[in-house]
């Protein structure tokens, strides 16, 4: 059973995350995590703070000589502007306590300070923000390192921003060469342009914009997750794990909107045989039937709001006077679709770690393997192997 808990303000000393239920013999890669870190920071549209930040993993318990021991591992980045923060933000000290009073619309301030009984916004300001994203991310990056020894690659990518619509195919077999290859992590090069165009008309105008992200997921196996327990599903466990990426709003999986505006004949991924495999034409299901994955790429698409601090601030109300204000004005983003890719990318891997383990799971790393070798020999010998389709 794997388990996960994560802690820190954003300019608290610390981000915490503590993995458990990960088995022994897992080789890590810390340079990988790394790179993770610092895509998440990359990009047009993005504050001042990732200036000041360079994060680094630290891994603090359960690995030993960069392989997992099987204890709970702990991982930890450094918040670099705690230094600047200290007098406000030193866990013991009683510091500096300008209060902040003037909630912005579309944020976590307002119900988050009704919730607990505060006028000043800094302490809900504090562990809603983004910032704890990076935590997310460095477990997510080493649970890929877990997942790609059994040939699953997730990989997350902006779609869109704004209202521009991107067209065109997306290559698999390409697909991450294509994206690293691009300064805003997307197949649709010949859309950066308009992507600058926006993010710095909304900067001038003192504005945020949104987008949509995508995640696609190969080699995963079939039955994954499962239809027997609400708790099991893959597509709800994906939902759920998306979703609670502050700003993502909405989930699809696969083509669910168009979908539904068509008769199932038109819809379903029908199913053929291929010499002793199962092979399938379309997958507009997004490789997931009946709460489990189907053996076809999982693929998702994450909708993101524009980030609520605007520096054109909106009409919000004063909540120590009861007198209509504007918002505050915090250091931000104009956006952060393209960081939140890579966020969405390390839920999805958390969530397909969970579930596999699940299935597969084990105290060692050969436990699993074992078990995981006897279920692709089942899908082989009983004619259920998914034949790839890119
Ligand atoms: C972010 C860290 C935050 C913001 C932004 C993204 O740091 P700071 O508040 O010190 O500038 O730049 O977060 C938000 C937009 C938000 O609402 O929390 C990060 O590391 O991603």
């Amino acid at each position: 059973m794997l388990k996960i808990i994560d802690s820190g303000e954003s300019h608290g000393p610390t981000l915490t995350a503590i993995i458990s239920g990960l088995p022994s013999g897992l080789k890590i890669d810390i340079e990988k995590i790394d790179e993770d870190l610092s895509e998440r920071q990359k990009g047009h549209g993005r504050g001042l703070r990732q200036l000041i930040e360079k994060d680094k993993v630290i891994i603090a318990s359960g690995v030993r000589g960069a392989v997992t021991i099987g204890s709970p591992v702990t991982v930890q980045i450094r918040n670099k502007d705690f230094e600047n923060w200290k007098a406000v933000m030193d866990p013991i000290e009683e510091g500096i306590n300008k209060k902040l009073l003037v909630p912005r619309p579309g944020h976590a301030d307002l119900a988050g300070a009704t919730k607990f009984h505060l006028n000043g916004l800094r302490n809900i300001i504090e562990r809603s923000s983004a910032r704890k994203t990076a935590i997310k991310v460095a477990v997510g990056s080493l649970l890929k390192q877990f997942l790609s020894t059994f040939g699953i690659d997730v990989i997350g990518f902006l779609e869109t921003m704004y209202n521009i619509r991107t067209n065109g195919e997306i290559n698999l077999s390409t697909l991450k060469k294509d994206i690293s290859s691009s300064s805003f992590r997307t197949p649709y090069k010949e859309y950066e342009r308009a992507f600058t165009d926006i993010i710095n008309s909304a900067k001038k105008n003192g504005d945020t914009i949104g987008g949509i992200i995508r995640v696609i997921a190969t080699g995963v196996v079939p039955g994954i997750g499962s239809f027997t327990d609400d708790d099991l599903r893959l597509d709800s466990n994906i939902a759920s794990a998306v979703i609670s990426i502050g700003a993502i709003k909405a989930v699809e999986i696969g083509n669910a909107i168009e979908n539904s505006r068509y008769f199932g004949s038109e819809v379903h991924d029908e199913i053929f045989p291929d010499n002793g495999y199962i092979k399938r034409e379309t997958n507009r299901a997004g490789g997931i039937e009946g709460g489990m994955s189907n053996g076809e790429p999982i693929d998702i698409r994450c909708f993101m709001k524009p980030i609520p601090t605007l520096m054109k601030p909106l009409n919000s109300v004063n909540l120590k006077t009861g007198m209509a204000d504007k918002a505050i004005q915090e250091r931000s983003d104009t956006t952060a679709v393209r960081a939140a890719s890579i966020v969405a990318e390390a839920s999805v891997a958390i969530v397909l770690t969970k579930l596999f383990l699940e299935k597969f799971g084990g105290d060692t790393m050969e436990e699993i393997s074992g078990s995981f070798n006897r279920y692709v020999t089942y899908l082989k010998s009983s004619g259920r192997y998914v034949k790839k389709s890119y």
